[in-house]
């Protein structure tokens, strides 16, 4: 087969994502209501400012601004995991980063499957934070077992969706015909099952060791439990949210609302109880309830250094020793204030941000560097000073697990705060993901200087042009 008669992966992504979104509109009518809120609040935003409007036609596309950004499922075994990250490689997927949320109480270690470089997250930025259960972090070993043994019996991948893959790994992609199948196919993963995979009796136990594991334990597959699109705005979808009928959590996660805006802020509609059956033990079905699925909203700011990374970090740190924010939002305001108090220390213009070493920039030749030959290479500096070259803040395209976190609680219930000992564990995550995760930081530092050589390369060109 010719090479070219393949479907790229960046189209296989986007036919997914869409999908996806029709799936969980269908499913959860609140997430389509967040949907319709969060386009009119970005059309809102657009109409206000045209600045924002003119960067944002230069560089993505306006129409669809309000879509989908990320998803989140959660895995039972390595067996899963590692061919989910087959499945994710065939539409352009890697996994990147390692998340440790066992410090939070949560009982799972995660990374995000995303499309890697410029081009293809311009494509779509579609992303799949996914995780993976720590039954080693259960201490009732009885139990552990049992979940053990009812996750090695699940098949949450169609035969077609296996077959599929080997066959895009085997030919190096997929044509038309079996592109289309393959996103049907492994849409099937991520459906909701209201027939539980246990009993009543399994599953409160599963439900009182944790509400997570109840989660992966119980149903035939990982359904995806929430999908994100972008906002402009993120505190007016927060603020809005309970006109429109939906429960938000207490407090918007990351950082606080500033002029440049930094790394990752969200927030999510808390998790709607739904009917589902457990078996019985005649055969017959029993009826009950689960809470997991929820809506959420993303806006992303400058992707930050280990130095700028650091400070955050800090910073966030700093104000959570003042105010811890409570699951039923009774002290968000003094959060929020702390909050904001504490990252006055964090630089907000982008120079100043780009002076202290904080953040990654994309730089570009400007009007007069396009016009000017140099003999010899001058420093970065010297250029932007000169006016020859200016600089954009490269998009943070990754998660938090601070923030990660606060997500989880507020959709595990009030109740679920529960203590575990820290304990990281990336090797054993990468043996089972069956890769090393990629490094956030080296792809944002990677992008920054491949723009800063274009740069230098085009000026001295110019020159030799003469
Ligand atoms: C994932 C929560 C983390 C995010 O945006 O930080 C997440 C989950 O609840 O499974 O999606
Ligand atoms: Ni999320």
């Amino acid at each position: 087969m010719k090479e070219n008669s393949f479907v790229c992966a960046d189209d296989i992504r986007s036919a997914f994502s869409a999908a996806m979104s029709v799936m969980y509109r269908e499913e959860v009518p609140a997430y389509g209501t967040l949907m319709e809120l969060v386009a009119k609040v970005n059309a809102d935003t657009l109409a206000a400012d045209a600045t924002l409007k003119g960067r944002l036609e230069a560089t993505c596309s306006l129409d669809r601004i309000s879509e989908e950004r990320h998803g989140a499922i959660r895995l039972g075994t390595p067996a899963e995991l590692s061919m989910m990250r087959r499945v994710f490689a065939v539409m352009g997927m890697y996994p990147v980063g390692y998340y440790d949320l066992s410090t939070a109480g949560v009982p799972v270690h995660s990374t995000a499957f995303r499309p890697v470089g410029e081009a293809a997250l311009k494509r779509n930025p579609f992303r799949v934070f996914t995780s993976l259960l720590r039954l080693d972090l259960i201490a009732d070993e009885t139990l552990r077992a049992e979940a053990e043994a009812i996750l090695r019996e699940r098949r949450i991948f169609t035969s077609d969706t296996i077959e599929l893959t080997e066959k895009a790994e085997r030919d190096g992609g997929l044509d038309t015909a079996d592109a289309e199948r393959f996103v049907a196919e492994v849409l099937e993963t991520f459906r909701w099952h209201d027939r539980a995979n246990v009993g009543a009796d399994m599953y409160k136990r599963l439900h009182d060791a944790h509400r997570l594991i109840a989660d992966v334990v119980s149903f035939k597959g990982p359904h995806i439990n929430h999908l994100t699109p972008r906002t402009l705005d993120i505190d007016k979808v927060q603020a809005l949210m309970p006109e429109y009928g939906i429960a938000p959590k207490a407090v918007v996660e990351g950082p606080p609302t500033r002029k440049c805006a930094i790394l990752l802020r969200q927030t999510s509609f808390k998790a709607l109880e739904e009917a589902v059956c457990f078996r019985d033990t005649d055969g017959g079905w029993k009826t009950g309830s689960h809470t997991a699925r929820f809506g959420e909203i993303e806006q992303r700011g400058i992707a930050l250094t280990p130095k700028g990374r650091s400070l955050y970090d800090r910073l966030l740190d700093e104000s959570r020793k003042i105010v811890r924010p409570a699951a039923d939002g009774s002290n968000a305001k003094q959060y929020e204030a702390a909050l904001a108090r504490a990252f006055g220390a964090f630089p907000d213009s982008w120079a100043e941000i780009r002076e202290a070493g904080l953040g990654y920039f994309s730089y570009s030749l400007t009007e007069k560097g396009r016009r000017t030959k140099l003999a010899g290479r001058r420093d970065l500096d010297t250029l932007i000073a000169d006016g020859l070259v200016e600089f954009d803040p490269i998009v943070y395209e990754d998660f938090l697990p601070v923030s990660a976190a606060g997500i989880f609680q507020s959709n595990l219930g009030d109740g679920a705060q529960q203590e575990f000992v820290a304990s990281p564990n990336q090797k054993r995550f990468e043996a089972d993901l069956g890769v090393a995760v990629l490094n956030e930081f080296d792809h944002y530092a990677g992008i920054e200087q491949a723009s800063i050589e274009g740069c230098l390369q085009a000026l001295s060109a110019a020159m030799a042009a003469e």
